[in-house]
């Protein structure tokens, strides 16, 4: 199993720190990635991490990730409530999936406490702003620590 975890992130993501901080915080989305890099460079493991608003660009990077890596992280954002394109592709995928959202999705609107991706996931982190994603890492780092030879 290879060593590298693809982390994917989903629609408006790439606005963090630009807008609305009182929900999100200041933290951008580069800072996040340096943070889960620096996290999986300590561990061991190589990390790639991408963007798209595209739920087809998503479902795209699902379908190829296995050829690559061995886990993956995705903060869907809103698309974790609507897409059962991506729960189909996630679903398929070969490989062990952690869920990452910023927010604590259950304190919020009703319409964000279900998500698909979790119907798929491993486990889900939620609550901890950028943090989760180091935490993600980290629960990425066990599990494929878990599934060597
Ligand atoms: O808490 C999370 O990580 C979410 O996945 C973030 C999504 C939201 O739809 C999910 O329910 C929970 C929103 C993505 C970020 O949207 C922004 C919009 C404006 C400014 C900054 C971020």
């Amino acid at each position: 199993m290879t060593r590298s975890i693809l982390v994917l992130n989903g629609p408006n993501l790439n606005l963090l720190g630009k807008r609305e901080p009182g929900i999100y915080g200041r933290e951008t989305l580069s800072d996040i990635e340096a943070a889960a890099t620096k996290r999986a460079r300590e561990l061991g493991l190589t990390l790639e991490f991408r963007q798209s608003n595209s739920e087809g660009q998503l479902v795209d990077w699902v379908q190829s990730a296995e050829q690559t890596h061995g886990a993956l992280i995705v903060n869907a954002g809103a698309y974790s409530h609507t897409s059962i394109a991506l729960l189909d592709a996630l679903r398929g995928c070969g490989l062990p999936v952690i869920e990452v959202h910023l927010s604590n999705i259950f304190r919020r609107e009703a319409y964000r406490h279900h998500s698909y991706v979790s119907e798929v996931a491993q486990g889900v982190i939620c609550g901890f702003g950028g943090r989760g994603y180091v935490l993600a890492v980290e629960a990425a780092a066990v599990m494929l620590d878990d599934q060597a030879p």
